[in-house]
């Protein structure tokens, strides 16, 4: 068990009235309720001061964690900071000062100060990220932080089975990322019980209870989600109840106002967690005595009766009582400890309302790692010279003509044979989960639903390339928490029409560990994900592109490649990179003639943000990536044949970032651009490098800038619709011809 440090002006304080400091309180010493009260007290009362703050329009946002101390401090209590791991909800003030952080700290975000260790002045106050803590930075999303912690759960368990993994190898993104665990961790993940209605909740109590992870998921129940009470929120109005029978958990309800009994329930989930037995969930019902923040008046929806029968339970009054009754202080000494807590507090809002703020040409501070840009020559590597292969029958075959697929499973396999932090997982992405099944030899293995990942569970094991359940959202939340531990999940997306599910992890949490929290956190980690259409009878959810709704999220890379070397080289940057990664990979060239290649060797990379030009032209710039690239350079081929109509044709290879200079220096010299590309015409990729285009090389421009891309409306099933929608070679020369010819 934990125990905070005794504050030094308060210590004796106990003997000095107890005549039995020895006893002990379901596991607590009476020195201990003391620093408890210390806490709460000092969260109670660190809230009144924010209140006031904000009502002086000194801080700008203000969320209580009125009526959960006491079931915070206990956690604390029961848990050991910098050892365990922490997903703490907005409420959780007291749990944060109870593992150590500090009033001024906190004050320093409320104020948006430079120094504010949680986010630098980014995110609202109460948005707990410190490091040296193990509390991991969390958002406003209610919810969003249960699939992480799941993620940071199986790592604990994976590097203890992986040591390997924990080494910090120079050269990739490895260098930058400390990886600690304990055989015995825990991690706790808090949250409200109007969060427990998000679906991502049940994804993650699904992974942590087949997974028998050791993970305590807290519920604060507190009745109400803003004006929603809980029996709107869930059936029933009893979270323990809905829950009860996911297997391997150990499960308490309890009063979340009374410390002791609080602290014993947290001390028996901790221990069937750190026994390895399995998960834990603790409902505590608290209140909630002051509105939902500032911005809300609980006047409107709850009457006096309700309110004076919560303010009966109030933790910090019952604590006071507790202490007086049990001889452990008496009221002169809560007055000096009260009063020690009022003036240290006044201390920490002077000083913070003294704080800088932070210089505002820092604002694309750590979008990306600022440690290594895959942009750099330092991802840019040859192929080796031609590698013989050994065929599955013992022949030696030449390596040459390697697909896409062939190459991107090969790439895989090097990786992993290279890094063991890298982790695999998805829907249908082992070999055979039923594993008995591959070591008798009864069956083959499928390895993905295009097989980009055969082989591997069977050469790197179960632990490290395994099926998860259908839910996107888990695949990309766990891996997130997963990687803000150090480990490298490389996981797919079964196919782009189904990430959907995934949004809220891709827009508001992956790409924004880094930035949200000053780069106190990363979450480096490769998402997979097969894309497009051109499949003859895909229809409309097996054919979607869409990347610009994901090139338009800061912090995250999108890589788009068109040829089989490409995909090996850019996969390879993709994975030793610092950077969370889309790595988006187009069905119909899995295993098109077009683009293979010889196998590259294990060590072949292609910088971000570098385009190709695919086919040099002077008369017209086409700029286009994907599946385009070999329909374009038909048209441009026939072109030239047909017309002397000269194309300089330009694969960008990765869409974030985007090889901007590549693009001006062939529109400064053609004066003429289309941009070609697979997805729907309006509000598309090819935007805004018309907008680019537009708005940099103005003057060099002699004709439109035209876009070449499907029609605004979804892939149908009949061929003869799908070649209507999606552009095609005619389109493509067509418009090649029409802006030549301006
Ligand atoms: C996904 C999402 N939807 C809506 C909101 C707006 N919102 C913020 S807090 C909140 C209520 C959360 O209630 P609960 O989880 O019970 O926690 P409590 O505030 O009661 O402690 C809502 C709806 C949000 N932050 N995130």
């Amino acid at each position: 068990m934990a125990t905070t440090k005794a504050d030094p002006k308060l210590a004796g304080v106990a003997n000095e009235i107890s005549p039995d400091p020895g006893k002990s309180y379901d596991g607590l010493t009476r020195q201990q309720l003391i620093d408890a009260y210390r806490l709460m007290y000092t969260s109670r009362r660190l809230d009144d001061r924010e209140i006031k703050l904000k009502r002086q329009q000194k801080i700008f946002f203000q969320i209580s964690g009125a009526g959960h101390e006491a079931v915070n401090v206990a956690a604390a209590f029961a848990l050991k900071a910098g050892y365990d791991w922490f997903y703490p909800y907005y409420r959780d003030r007291a749990l944060c000062l109870a593992l150590g952080a500090t009033p001024y700290e906190m004050l320093l975000q409320g104020v948006g100060a430079a120094d504010d260790p949680s986010s630098g002045g980014r995110q609202m106050p109460s948005h707990w990220s410190y490091p040296r803590l193990n509390i991991v930075t969390g958002s406003s999303p209610t919810g969003s932080q249960i699939l992480q912690s799941v993620g940071c759960a199986e790592t604990g368990r994976y590097v203890e089975a992986h040591p390997a993994a924990a080494q910090k190898v120079p050269g990739d993104y490895r260098q930058f990322k400390e990886v600690v665990s304990h055989g015995d961790e825990v991690t706790l993940v808090s949250l409200g019980e109007g969060a427990s209605s998000e679906g991502e909740f049940w994804e993650a109590l699904n992974t942590a209870s087949n997974r028998r992870l050791p993970l305590i998921f807290l519920v604060e129940d507190n009745e109400y989600a803003i004006s929603v009470p809980v029996e709107v929120q869930m059936p029933g109005g009893n979270i323990s109840r809905l829950v009860s029978g996911f297997p391997n958990f150990h499960f308490e309800e309890i009063d979340g106002t009374d410390l002791t009994a609080s602290y014993a329930a947290f001390a028996r989930a901790v221990a069937h967690c750190r026994a390895g037995h399995g998960p834990g969930f603790i409902h505590a019902h608290v209140i909630r005595p002051y509105s939902h923040s500032l911005s809300d008046d609980e006047r409107l929806y709850r009457p006096d009766v309700e309110r004076q029968h919560d303010a009966a339970r109030d933790p910090v009054t019952r604590m006071q009582l507790f202490l007086i009754r049990e001889g452990i202080l008496d009221e002169k000494n809560l007055n000096r400890l009260e009063k020690q807590v009022d003036d240290d507090l006044q201390d920490a809002v002077d000083h913070a309302l003294q704080a800088g703020p932070p210089r505002a040409e820092t604002v694309m501070r750590y979008i990306y790692s600022a440690d290594l840009d895959p942009t750099s020559p330092a991802f840019e590597t040859q192929p080796a010279a031609q590698v013989e292969t050994a065929a599955p029958d013992g022949k030696k075959t030449a390596n040459h003509n390697k697909t896409m697929a062939d190459l991107i499973n090969a790439t895989l396999r090097d990786e992993m044979r290279r890094d063991e932090r890298i982790v695999m997982f998805g829907e249908d992405v082992a070999d055979c989960s039923r594993e008995e099944y591959l070591k008798q030899k009864l069956v083959k293995g499928k390895g993905g639903v295009f097989k980009l990942t055969a082989g591997l569970q069977v050469e790197f094991g179960s632990d490290r390339v395994f099926n998860s359940a259908i839910a996107e959202a888990n695949i990309v939340g766990r891996a997130t928490g997963m990687a803000t531990r150090g480990l490298k999940p490389v996981v797919e997306i079964q196919f782009f029409d189904y990430i959907w599910p995934a949004m809220m992890q891709l827009r508001n949490e992956l790409p924004l560990i880094r930035w949200r929290s000053n780069n106190g956190f990363s979450a480096p980690c490769v998402m997979r994900v097969p894309i497009g259409g051109y499949l003859t009878g895909g229809a409309i959810y097996h054919s979607q592109c869409g990347e610009s709704v994901f090139t338009h999220i800061p912090g995250l890379r999108v890589v788009f490649p068109s040829n089989a070397l490409d995909a090996a080289g850019l996969l390879r940057t993709a994975i030793r990179c610092d950077d969370p990664v889309l790595f988006l990979e187009h069905k119909r060239l899995y295993r098109e003639p077009y683009g293979r290649a010889p196998y590259p060797g294990p060590d072949y990379m292609v910088p971000f943000g570098k385009a190709r030009i695919v086919h040099p032209g002077t008369n017209v710039s086409v700029i286009t990536y994907g599946a385009v690239v070999p329909r374009a350079l038909q048209a441009a081929q026939r072109l030239e044949r047909e017309h002397g109509i000269k194309i300089e044709l330009i694969d960008l290879r990765t869409l974030s970032p985007f090889d901007w200079q590549t693009i001006a220096a062939s529109v400064k010299k053609t004066s003429r651009a289309i941009v070609a590309y697979e997805d729907t015409l309006s509000w598309g990729y090819g935007a805004e490098i018309a907008a680019r285009i537009a708005d940099e090389l103005f003057q060099y421009l002699d004709a439109p800038v035209r876009r070449v891309a499907a029609k605004d409306t979804f892939v149908a099933y009949q061929p003869i619709l799908e070649n209507t929608i999606l552009p095609q070679v005619e389109d493509l020369f067509r418009v090649m011809k029409e802006v030549a010819e301006y």
